[in-house]
Order: structure tokens, then C-alpha cells, then sequence
């Protein structure tokens, strides 16, 4: 018998969620989580002990920014077909509500996100005990499953941490077999009461079960809401590549012969459907013609970015939707038919190969978004985006933050080759402006090669605490561009604008006077200025060697 069962228990715990495919631990620092630090210190030391697992530990100090980094870690690893929670460890109090934004983005965007909350034992709770509040249930309708687990008891045989384990990665991974999984993947927390002793015992590493909560037999996968859809003939589709489209969009366009208008994370846009100049078409006269004869609109993926994509699927005589990610129940109303994934009668068409006729309708909207592109000039957003499009190579992999990059990447991308599309991760989930830091250094921790990421000035201030990498810990090959352009000027595109001036700059610009170069070198990050799209080519010539920050300065 230990004489301390809570690290007991928080190394079962940690064994347990390491034999059930947890890889990533992201730990912030506190006391009542002791238990869970000491077995992860262990776990993720480059030399672990004797029967303990090897787990990738990071650690930050501020849980806002360490839940987005879990995030960005689960979505590179998401890209990558590898489904598996990253799991997160806080302490209990107001750490735990730092997590929210992230938990709601990861809800959305279908991320599986293990929150580990350390919280006080039973006797110490509604009793005004220090940094002790209601947080067994906090995150409500986000999470897909929330486990309170009372606290380890001296003489209590082990068992139970596995099963919580288990049970808590398969809700978290979306298992569609039980009636409790909702089949898509999303976050999960994990309550953990901890009473003292809360430090190290030195303990042994016990064996843990793989245990399997779904009955045997085969797996139902609902795959389409209703009867198989097949597509209505019409020469006159379009084909909108939303977040997570994935390739088969461009496949359903080009079988056939319809414009492909696809935004940069629907990892569609390629091909000879495709239409990359579709953002000022469709804000051009010519281009809101062209939509009025649309008889049918395929969304395939989460488009979140024109409006003159919400106004097409707004007035679509036909809608077919699939793939709208994890919310796909909350897909327009007015879609004829809503399917989980693209039906693979989709991407095939019936009858003759596609003649002159059939491609009359594509070349009439290839040529007229050729007309209408909007010319660039040599400095501004567009020229950073284009640069750095320019500069980036097969297989790189880029973040894009909320705002006017990732709406300027939008505009200027051009279409590549089916087999050679760059890689853009944004979270579109809910589009924040936060946590777009640590989403980067997460997806770089993670991938084989040096990550860009591509954000505002707003954007980078909100989490720019993220920068905090303490010298312990993995530094990950990260440059971040910052459009600096004194604040936050999406809005004066926005109706906002008509207001007297200096009441849209106080209230939606928020201006910010921030030195981004004393920044970085108070948190001993890399930082060089560039002025224009030369410099910045420069500046992006090498890969980078560690974090650093390129500041594209747009004002003034
Ligand atoms: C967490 C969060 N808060 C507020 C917003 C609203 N918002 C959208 S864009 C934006 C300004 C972004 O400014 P910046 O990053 O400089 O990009 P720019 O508009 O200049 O391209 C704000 C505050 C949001 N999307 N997310
Ligand atoms: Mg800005």
C-alpha cells in the first residue's frame, strides 16, 4: 500500500492514457496538480524510468495560450489522418477557465482535447477553501463527455485511472459506437480530485490495460443524413471548396466541369476547375451576374470567408452540402441534402466525357475572374501574402491567422498542381483573433518541417504571450509574419466605417502604438522589420532556425 495514492493514481493515469495513443502533454505549472506534474516530469524527461511511457511533455505558463498550443499539436497531427487527444494539465481555480476559448474552438472544429483539471477533494469544496470553485462541468455543451473523479484513496486497489483513461480518449476521438461518443472527435475533461500528499513518492511505473469500452462486432458509420444523393445534371454547378474540403472537392468539379472556388484550408484548390481570382469576381458585377445563373451550389467543406460565398449558397436554387466538419448538423437549412462525407457517386458522371459545351460554363467564369482581378500594389497585404505564396515550396505548411491574412491569402493564391498544394491551417472553427501564437508553435512542434505562419497586428498581440518558450523546453522552427498595420483594419471595410472616423478608430481599430521589436526581444525572439515586398522575399529566403517573428510593416 503507497502512502500516497494520488501519485499512485496520476501515474496510472498517465501509463494509462499513453497505452490508449496519448503522445502530447502540454502541463501547466500549480500545486494541486502536483501529482499529474511529478509523473509527467518523469514521462517526458529524456530518459524516463523504468517502466514509465515516453510522452512529449511541453510546458507553459499561461493555460490560454497552452490549451491553443494543445490545439494546434492536435491539428497537425488531425492533418496527418492521426486522430489521438492531446491532453492538457492544470491546476484548479481560474486555470481551468483559461481553456475555454480553446475547448469552444476545438468543439467546432472537431479537435480531441483531453482537459486534465486538478481540483480540490470533496471536503474542501463549497466550503470557501483557496482557488476552489464549481469547475466539474464548466465547459458545458463543449466538451463531448465531462468525468468527475473523486480522489484517491490510501488502500484503494489500481484500476480505475485506466478505465477513466480509456474512456475519456475514446469520447474525446469521437467513438461512434457507444451511445455516449458522439462519432466526432471534440474535447473532454477530466475532473481529478486530489487530496494531500500532493508531491513526489518515487514510486514504480505500474502496467496498465488497454481497455475497450465498445461492444465487438462491426461499426455502423453513419456516413449521409437520408437516401443516397446523387448529383442533379445541370451544366450550370459551382463547386465551394470550404475548411476541410479536402482533395475530393476539386475531384467533384472536375468530373463535371464546374468552377472550383476554393478558400486556402480546403486544401482544394488545384486543378483545371479551379478559379483562383473567385473573391473579386464575385465582388465585381460581372461575377454577381454569373452567380444569379447558378442552378446548383456543392458546398464540400466549411467556407467562413467571402460574402460572396454566403451569398451564393444564400440563393442557391440547389444546395448539396457535405463534409461541413463537425458541425455538419448545423449546415444551411435550406440544403437539399446534407452527407457526412462526398458521396463517391459525386465524383463520377454519368454518361459522355465532357465536351466543349460542358466546359463553356467554366471558361465563361475562368475569363471573366480573369477581367475582373483587382490590380495590386507593390506594398500591402496582398503583396506580403503573395510573397510569402511565392516563396513557399511542396509540402510547407502554413498558419494562417483570422482577419485580412487569411482573407488576403484568399484573394491572390493561385491554383497548383493537384499533387503539389501547400498545406494552410487556420482555426476557422470560430475564427478567433486568439490563441493564433500557440496554435503556430503547436503545429510546428509537431511538424517535420519549419512552419510560417501568417497574422495581423491585433491578431499577434492577443496571444503574444505565446512567444513565452522557456529555455527547457522543445523550440520549434517557427517565423511568424505580422502585418503590422496599427491596428485592427478588417473593420474599415466593414459597415462600421460610416461612423465619424475617430470613433471607428478608438472603438474598431484599437489602435495600439506596441513596439513589436522590444517585444520579441524582451521574450529573446528573433525580430527583423521589412518595408517591402523585396525585403520580405529576403527575409523569407532561409528557412528559420528557431522562433522569430518577420514584421511587415504596412503603416505609415
Ligand atoms: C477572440 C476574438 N476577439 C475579437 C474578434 C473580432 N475581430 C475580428 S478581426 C479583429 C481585428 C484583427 O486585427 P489584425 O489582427 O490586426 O488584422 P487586420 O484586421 O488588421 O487584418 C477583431 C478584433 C475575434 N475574431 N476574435
Ligand atoms: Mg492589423
Amino acid at each position: 500500500m503507497s502512502a500516497n495514492p494520488s501519485a499512485e493514481f496520476a501515474r496510472e493515469l498517465v501509463a494509462a492514457l499513453a497505452a490508449h495513443g496519448v503522445e502530447d502533454f502540454v502541463l501547466c505549472p500549480g500545486s494541486r496538480s502536483g501529482p499529474l506534474a511529478h509523473a509527467l516530469a518523469e514521462a517526458g524527461s529524456s530518459n524516463p524510468p523504468l517502466g514509465a511511457p515516453r510522452v512529449n511533455l511541453h510546458v507553459r505558463i499561461d493555460e490560454r495560450s497552452a490549451a491553443f498550443l494543445a490545439l494546434g499539436i492536435a491539428r497537425a497531427r488531425a492533418l496527418d489522418g492521426d486522430v489521438k487527444p492531446v491532453a492538457i494539465v492544470t491546476t484548479s481555480g481560474t486555470a481551468v477557465g483559461n481553456l475555454f476559448p480553446a475547448v469552444m474552438e476545438a468543439h467546432h472544429s472537431g479537435l480531441p482535447l483531453l482537459l486534465l483539471t486538478a481540483d480540490r477533494p470533496s471536503e474542501l469544496r463549497g466550503v470557501g477553501a483557496n482557488q476552489t470553485t464549481d469547475q466539474v462541468g464548466i465547459f458545458g455543451t463543449f466538451v463531448r463527455w465531462s468525468a468527475e473523479v473523486p480522489a484517491p484513496m490510501p488502500g484503494e486497489s489500481p484500476g480505475r485511472a485506466s478505465k477513466v483513461a480509456a474512456r475519456a480518449v475514446q469520447s474525446a476521438v469521437g467513438d461512434s459506437r457507444r451511445d455516449d461518443m458522439t462519432g466526432s472527435p471534440g474535447p473532454v475533461q477530466v475532473d481529478l480530485e486530489f487530496r494531500d500528499p500532493l508531491g513526489s513518492d518515487g514510486g514504480v511505473w505500474p502496467d496498465v490495460p488497454y481497455i475497450d469500452f465498445s461492444p465487438s462486432g462491426t461499426i455502423p458509420i453513419v456516413t449521409e443524413a437520408g437516401a443516397p444523393a446523387p448529383l442533379p445534371p445541370t451544366t450550370h454547378g459551382v463547386v465551394i471548396a470550404g475548411d476541410g474540403a479536402g482533395d475530393v472537392a476539386r475531384r467533384v468539379a472536375e468530373a463535371h466541369g464546374w468552377p472550383l472556388l476554393a478558400e486556402p484550408t480546403s486544401g482544394a484548390r488545384s486543378g483545371v476547375a479551379c478559379v483562383p481570382g473567385y473573391v473579386d469576381l464575385l465582388g465585381s458585377a460581372a461575377g454577381r451576374k454569373l452567380a444569379e445563373r447558378v442552378h446548383l451550389v456543392v458546398v464540400i467543406g466549411r467556407p467562413t470567408l467571402s460574402r460572396g460565398i454566403s451569398a451564393l449558397i444564400a440563393h442557391a436554387p440547389t444546395l448539396m452540402v457535405a463534409r461541413h466538419g463537425a458541425r455538419w448538423r448545423e449546415a444551411p437549412q435550406h440544403a437539399e441534402r446534407v452527407m457526412r462525407d462526398v458521396p463517391r457517386s459525386w465524383t463520377e458522371r454519368d454518361g459522355d466525357a465532357l465536351d466543349a459545351g460542358d466546359l463553356a460554363w467554366l471558361n465563361e467564369w475562368k475569363s471573366a475572374a480573369k477581367s475582373a482581378h483587382v490590380p495590386m500594389p507593390a506594398w500591402g497585404r496582398r503583396a506580403v501574402a503573395q510573397t510569402l505564396i511565392a516563396g513557399s515550396g511542396e509540402g510547407d505548411v502554413t498558419v494562417l491567422g483570422s482577419s485580412g491574412s487569411i482573407r488576403a491569402v484568399d484573394r491572390i493564391a493561385p491554383a497548383w498542381k493537384a499533387d503539389n498544394v501547400p498545406t494552410f491551417i487556420a482555426n476557422r472553427g470560430l475564427s478567433g483573433i486568439d490563441g493564433t501564437i500557440s496554435t503556430a508553435l503547436g503545429v510546428a512542434l509537431v511538424s517535420r518541417k519549419p512552419v510560417l505562419a501568417l497574422m495581423g497586428d491585433v491578431t499577434f498581440l492577443h496571444d503574444v504571450g505565446g512567444l513565452l518558450v522557456g529555455p527547457l523546453e522543445t523550440q520549434p522552427k517557427l517565423r511568424i509574419v505580422v502585418m503590422n498595420d496599427g491596428g485592427g483594419t478588417i473593420f474599415s471595410g466593414l459597415e462600421h466605417a460610416s461612423a465619424p472616423a475617430e470613433y471607428v478608430e478608438r472603438v474598431f481599430t484599437t489602435p495600439h502604438g506596441a513596439d513589436i521589436a522590444s517585444i520579441c526581444a524582451g521574450y529573446g525572439v528573433a525580430h527583423t522589420a521589412v518595408r517591402s515586398a523585396e525585403a520580405l522575399a529576403a527575409a523569407l529566403a532561409q528557412p528559420p532556425v528557431g522562433l522569430e517573428v518577420v514584421e511587415a510593416v504596412l503603416q505609415g
